[in-house]
């Protein structure tokens, strides 16, 4: 299988995030993708391409002009930033109200971002840009029938941005730049299998019929982004019916979770997609420090072949997965099973 992996990942290493003012330990770091890396060429049969970079117009197709801007300034002006002074961003204050464009300095950044987890550093714009690139390329790859099936391990993750906005780690959407890739040729179902709710994913193509958006996670009444993912979010206008939320409690372990990847398939196949993106994360493994599911090793290898059965198409686009010891064992696995005998 081709694996498309993207550089400056290193450039985007953040040391910490902020939890209710404090500074916790950052999750999100380049030690996910040499993980599953190692994992991937030790089972063998993976081949692994870096992916050109992408015109920076190409996130335009989705993310507004504003935010762009902002991002690429404010990881130029920390790349500036004097000596000793902090290195990244992170915004103290989230402004309501009608004010938002006129917004300067300490008040701005919060219009652009959703949370306290994502930092922006000197590195970021550009750890962006090329995670972004490696979805769009496998995107195109996908869209030139070169491939059946390709995983794109990159990071930063994508699903959480939203058009104007960074969260949860993630400041360009991946998944979303690829979906919109594809549905110039197609109808796309995108199976978000990420323990989080791929809030940004969901917003991206709310309105939209030609754009399934199917997710599996945590529920928000107990996990991030807490403000979105809930069963009633099913579309609208005459996107209503083509956006399916599935939350499932702490804990969930592999007898609640089958079922519902069961229906969540069901559902994806009755749509019949041209092209099936998958947000995958490892952070449903019973070992992730952030997920809160129970799900064990070998379940992802039953998650692959239950999603192999869709047969269609495929784009898997690695997302979040924090414990380092098991994010490459479970990709393995997922990706085995998926893999044509
Ligand atoms: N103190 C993805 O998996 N909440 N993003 C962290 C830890 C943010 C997850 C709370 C989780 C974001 C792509
Ligand atoms: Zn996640």
């Amino acid at each position: 299988m081709r694996v498309i992996v993207n550089r400056n990942q290193v450039e985007h290493a953040p040391s910490h995030e902020c939890e209710n003012g404090l500074p916790t330990p950052a999750y999100e770091s380049p030690r996910r993708v040499e993980a599953v890396r190692a994992a991937l060429s030790s089972r063998g049969g993976y081949a692994f391409e870096e992916a050109p970079l992408v015109d920076e117009r190409a996130v335009l197709e989705l993310h507004e002009p504003a935010y762009v801007e902002f991002l690429r300034r404010t990881s130029a002006d920390l790349a500036r930033a004097p000596a000793g002074a902090p290195r990244f961003a992170i915004p103290s204050v989230f402004p309501y109200g009608p004010n938002g464009p006129r917004h300067r300095g300490k008040a701005q950044s919060g219009i652009f971002c959703f949370d306290t987890y994502t930092p922006i550093m000197p590195g970021t714009f550009d750890a962006a840009l090329s995670s972004a690139s490696a979805a769009s390329h496998g995107a195109d790859l996908l869209a030139r029938g070169e491939e059946r099936s390709l995983y794109v391990l990159a990071r930063p993750p994508g699903h959480h941005a939203e058009r104007g906005r960074c969260g949860g780690y993630s400041y360009f959407n991946n998944a979303a730049l690829a979906a919109l890739r594809l549905a110039q040729l197609g109808t796309v179902a995108v199976l978000d299998l990420d323990v989080h709710h791929g809030n940004g994913t969901q917003h991206a193509f709310y309105d939209r019929p030609d754009v399934l958006v199917v997710s599996l996670h945590g529920d928000p009444d107990y996990l991030f982004p807490h403000f979105s993912g809930f069963e009633d979010e099913t579309g609208t206008g005459r996107g209503l019916g083509f956006n399916r939320n599935f939350p499932l409690p702490a804990a969930t372990g592999e007898r609640t979770y089958r079922p519902a990847l069961e229906t969540a398939l069901e559902v994806t196949g009755r749509f019949r997609p041209a092209f099936l993106i998958v947000s995958f994360g490892t952070d449903t493994h019973e070992a992730d420090p952030i997920g809160g599911f129970k799900l064990k090793t070998p379940f992802f290898a039953r998650m692959g072949a239950l999603v192999r059965q869709l047969d269609m198409p495929m784009l898997i686009i690695q997302e979040g997965g924090y414990n380092l010891e098991t994010i490459g064992e479970c990709a393995a696995e997922f990706l085995e099973a998926l893999r044509p005998s």
